[in-house]
Order: C-alpha cells, then sequence, then structure tokens
C-alpha cells in the first residue's frame, strides 16, 4: 500500500498521477489500490478540496452486514428497487447492543477511517513532505474523545463506563460482526471470555515488555533514544512525543525498544479467534480503521492506551491560576437553546433519524445499461441544532478563544463526581475565536459551526448529480480547498441522554487569543475556514491553538474552586432522547 502510494503521492504532474491511478486500479488488489489512491487524493497538492464519496458508499461490504448485502444482490439480480432496512448487530441478550448504534455508526467508522489516512501511522515528512503537526498528540486527544464520547453513551443507556483491556485478562464481551469480505470470508466472529493468544511474531509476553517499558518512561519522566540519549516527557509536548510511541508512528523516538503497543493491540485482538493462523480466517473487525469501532473491544483497548497518556499528563504540575485565568475578563452567564418547538433553555433534544445509504457499489454486475436503485436505510442518532449565548465582560476590547466541554453530571452509581475526576470523560463541543468589546457581550454561537465536527458527506448519487448539473450549466460546483473528510459527524455531537432527561454539566472557558495562537498574524476568520479543527488538526503547517489540547482539563485539578477562575463558567443542561424528530 504504501509503496503504491509513493507512485500516485509523487506522480509529477496530474496527468502522469491520472493515468497511474487508472492503471494501478486494475492492476493491483482493490483493498490496496483503495487505500493508496485516496492517501494520494488527500495529500496532492492539486488535488485540494475533491471530494471523496462517503466511504460507506464505496465499500458498503465493510459497514454493512451480511444480510443487507444479500438482499442487495437479489435487488440486482431481479431487478428491483429496494430499500434494505439495516439492523444492529447482537440482541437484547447482550448489554452492549445497548451502544451498538454508536460503535456501528457508518460516520463515525468513516471519521475513524479517515482520521488515520490524513494521519497515516507510517508517514515521514521528511519524506512525503506535509508536517503533520502534533500527530502523537491528536492520536492521543482524537481516541481519548473516542472514548469519552462512548462512555457517555453508555450512561445514556445505564451501563457502566467502559473497562480497560488488559493483556492477561479475559476479554468478556464476544463481538459477531456479522459481516462479509467482499471475496465471500465472512469476518471473525469472538465468543464471550475469550483470552488473547500469542502469535507466531508476537507475544503476549512481548506486549507486556513493551508496555512495561512505556510506564517506565512514563514514570520517570525520560525517554531513552537510539543514541542513549534521554528526551525528558514532562512538559507540554511530551504528550505528542508520547502519542508518537505508543501508537506507534514513524515518529517514535526508539520503535525498538518501545515497539508499536497500540498497532499491534489492534492485530492481536483481530487475530484472537485464530492466534497461530491454522485455520486461515481473515482479519477480523479491529484490523481496518473502517471496521474497528463496531467492536466494544475498541473502546476497551483504546481506554487502555488512554491510561497510559493519563498516568503521563498526571506527572505534569497543576496549571498555577496564572496560566488559568484571563484578567479582566469574566463569563457572566451561559445558556444554551434548541431550536425545537418543545424546547426549554438548557433542555436539548436527540433523536434517531433514518438515512439511505447507496448501494450501488456493494452489488457487482456485467449489464450496467439498466440502473436499479438500491439503497439500505440505516438509523442514526441525531440532535436538535442548537445554540450557546455566552454573556462576557471585559474590561477592555481583546480577543479570545472560547472552549466548551460537556460531560456527565452523575457517575454510573448516581454520584456527582470532583472535577478532578470528571475532567478526563469531558467531550470538547466547540473551540473558537471571538472579539471582545470593552463591557458586556453576548456572544451567540450555532451547534452547527463546532470545530470538531463535519456536516453530513454528500452520497455518491448526490455528488454525480450536482457534477452533471454543473457540466449542464445549471448550477455551480464550487469547491472548498479547505475541505476535510476527518471529523466526528455532526449528528453526534451530543450523546444520546435519556427518555426521562440526563443530566449534563456544561464547562466554558475563555482564555487569551494573543497568548494562545502560534501562527503568528493568523486571522480569527482564517482560523473558522479550518474545519475540524479539533479532532483532526491540520495535515500540513501549524495548528493555530498552541494550548494542548483538552486544556484546561488534561491536568491534575487541586482544588476546584480555586481551578474555576472568573474566566470560566459551568452550568447545568438536560439532554432529553425523543422517539421523533421534534418539530422545529
Ligand atoms: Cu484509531
Amino acid at each position: 500500500m504504501v509503496a503504491l502510494f509513493k507512485v500516485l503521492h509523487g506522480a509529477v504532474d496530474y496527468d502522469t498521477f491520472f493515468k497511474s491511478a487508472v492503471w494501478s486500479r486494475d492492476l493491483t488488489n482493490p483493498r490496496q489500490f483503495l487505500y493508496a489512491f485516496s492517501v494520494a487524493v488527500l495529500h496532492r497538492e492539486d488535488c485540494r478540496g475533491v471530494i471523496l464519496p462517503p466511504a460507506y458508499e464505496v465499500t458498503p461490504h465493510m459497514f454493512l452486514t451480511t444480510d443487507v448485502v444479500r438482499k442487495a444482490y437479489q435487488a440486482k439480480m431481479t431487478r428491483t428497487p429496494m430499500v434494505i432496512p439495516m439492523r444492529f448487530t447482537g440482541s437484547v441478550n447482550n448489554p452492549e447492543q445497548r451502544v451498538a448504534y454508536f460503535g456501528e455508526d457508518v460516520g463515525m467508522n468513516s471519521h475513524h477511517s479517515h482520521w488515520h489516512m490524513d494521519f497515516p501511522f507510517w508517514w515521514r515528512s521528511e519524506e512525503f513532505g506535509e508536517q503533520k503537526d502534533r500527530q502523537g498528540e491528536l492520536f492521543f486527544y482524537m481516541h481519548h474523545q473516542m472514548v469519552a464520547r462512548f462512555d457517555a453513551e453508555r450512561l445514556s443507556n445505564n451501563l457502566p463506563v467502559v473497562e480497560p483491556l488488559e493483556w492477561d485478562q479475559k476479554i468478556v464481551e464476544g463481538f459477531a460482526p456479522g459481516a462479509t469480505y467482499e471475496n465471500g470470508q465472512e469476518f471473525p466472529m469472538r465468543p464471550d471470555n475469550m483470552n488473547f493468544g500469542d502469535l507466531p511474531w508476537l507475544t503476549i509476553q512481548d506486549m507486556k515488555i513493551v508496555e512495561g517499558r512505556i510506564r517506565d518512561a512514563i514514570a520517570s519522566g525520560f525517554v531513552k533514544t537510539t543514541d542513549a540519549g534521554l528526551i525528558s516527557l514532562n512538559n507540554t509536548a511530551g504528550i505528542d512525543l508520547l502519542g508518537g510511541l505508543v501508537e506507534s508512528s514513524a515518529r517514535s523516538v526508539n520503535p525498538m525498544f518501545y515497539g508499536q503497543l497500540h498497532n499491534d493491540g489492534h492485530v492481536m485482538l483481530s487475530k484472537v479467534t485464530d492466534p497461530q493462523q491454522r485455520y486461515g480466517m481473515p482479519p477480523g473487525v479491529m484490523e481496518h480503521f473502517e471496521t474497528a469501532t463496531r467492536d466494544p473491544a475498541f473502546f476497551r483497548l483504546h481506554k487502555h492506551v488512554d491510561n497510559l497518556f493519563k498516568m503521563h499528563k498526571d506527572q505534569l504540575p497543576p496549571y498555577a491560576a496564572s496560566e488559568l485565568e484571563f484578567p479582566e475578563v469574566t463569563i457572566e452567564a451561559v445558556k444554551v437553546i434548541g431550536t425545537c418547538k418543545a424546547s426549554t433553555p438548557n433542555q436539548l433534544i436527540t433523536y434517531f433519524d433514518e438515512s439511505h445509504i447507496d448501494l450501488k457499489n456493494a452489488v457487482h454486475a456485467e449489464d450496467q445499461k439498466q440502473e436499479v436503485d438500491i439503497k439500505a436505510v440505516v438509523s442514526r442518532l441525531n440532535h436538535e441544532p442548537f445554540k450557546y449565548v455566552i454573556t462576557i465582560n471585559a474590561k477592555k476590547p481583546v480577543r479570545g478563544i472560547v472552549r466548551v466541554f460537556l460531560t456527565p453530571k452523575f457517575n454510573w452509581f448516581g454520584q456527582q463526581m470532583p472535577l478532578d475526576v470528571s475532567r478526563w470523560g469531558f467531550i470538547e463541543l466547540d473551540h473558537f475565536p471571538v472579539s471582545l468589546q470593552h463591557g458586556d457581550n453576548v456572544v451567540t454561537r450555532s451547534s452547527a459551526d463546532s470545530a470538531v465536527t463535519i456536516p453530513e458527506p454528500r452520497g455518491f448519487s448526490q455528488l454525480m448529480g450536482d457534477v452533471q448539473k454543473s457540466i449542464r450549466g445549471e448550477q455551480v460546483f464550487t469547491y472548498d480547498k479547505y475541505y476535510r473528510h476527518c471529523g466526528f459527524p455532526h449528528r453526534l455531537l451530543l450523546p444520546k441522554g435519556k427518555p426521562e432527561g440526563m443530566t449534563y454539566k456544561l464547562y466554558v472557558v475563555v482564555t487569551d487569543y494573543d497568548k494562545d495562537i502560534v501562527t503568528a498574524g493568523m486571522k480569527p476568520e482564517e482560523i473558522e475556514s479550518l474545519p475540524s479543527l479539533g479532532y483532526c488538526g491540520v495535515m500540513d503547517g501549524k495548528i493555530p491553538d498552541g494550548k494542548p489540547m483538552g486544556f484546561p482539563f488534561d491536568r491534575r485539578v487541586v482544588s476546584e474552586e480555586q481551578f474555576l477562575t472568573p474566566n470560566m463558567k459551568v452550568v447545568d443542561l438536560t439532554i432529553k432522547n425523543v422517539k421523533q424528530k421534534p418539530i422545529e
């Protein structure tokens, strides 16, 4: 895949690239081609703004269940247009099924797969160009947020938060993907209570040894380099170094010594039902970026990895008041207002909607003359649009950055958590620049503008339709050179909540723009034009906000009262899950 990527990415001009792509599409393995081609499109200067069709429409087999794909074949054979409902895997006898809508969400799987395409673990900027600023920290933060979101989803469904996996303990929850590769091989199913097994090239002992070295590095605050040097971890840049080491990516400072804990964890889980490769089973869902999050074990593995990052962050000194406060700036009030008729202030509504996925690519037929419309219909979490109304008082005109976080108010036992416990489960909802005048400023911000999410992508048919219309001169086809495929689906911005309402806390923090922004001279409007900055950073150049990701809740909180300076505000809000989309 990487070799083919080099051919496509290194092609001297667009014409050579296009011809090489056409050549390789016919002659290489389809998945090899798809990956190498997609990563090349995402990284070529002359392909900026190119929109790839949604991943779940390019390879529906990787996102849908076998029954749906079979029905699509029947529809194609009998030339009967069909809309096929897809159910989530499992049954009510498995409590994990209550959160399957989250792990199996096609948009989230597509986000996860695109994150790994934008930040390939094998990326070497010396060779390929783009710098991938803070790739290791982004690896930590994006997966940290996925785990925090999953936990909030679990609490919304009366499940305790996810437990970390351990190499020598049982993987309690099994998983039956119910999906089939395009070549007809089934994704392996994992029964309950399996143990990890040694692979021919990698043992459980190897995993523990490598992890022990990482834990040593974190505890001692130093990482060993290949030339017997030491690099300090206990500073703001430490998380980036550690992220590269744990994933591991080509940025790891000592891959021989610190191994590739996270990548190997995925492989160990993927092959757990046939570790010695006796039965020739294909790889499990954990081995593909676009299928991994379906398996609850994905979140258990990532909780394990996330705990290592927490161990590191807890080594750092808590922020001093001078690092937290924004002198002469006070948040007076925060309100959250939904746009539905039934909304009351500080109460937000979620619901499940139905969406169609084009299945044309799921079925092959020689005779393409007669197009048959075949779609799958999936149920997906969504929420009513809402806005934040934040009143900020400033004693002089200043520029600020507003950071918004959400967290469940109570733990699974129904207790309120101290900030030092809850902070690690904070979900970042937004992050945006503001210009403040002297006096009271009422800042309103729409949920749709969130810096962590992307809007629903256009489906294959719609994209084709839009292009054809513009060729005929019926409409303008605009392109956005900042377009990103990576980004949490906007639908999933809010956790589900409960039918009777579930209480969350919203934390709003405003910090000093001119101190936080590291890209000199970058204007607030330019920052606003970079989509999904929060979880997906930037692919080249520098991430404008120099503060650690998750600031100021990434470090220990000693005293909650002292921590909450006047430039921060906390309010309660309720999230209610309703049966039907509310009327706007
Ligand atoms: Cu990942």
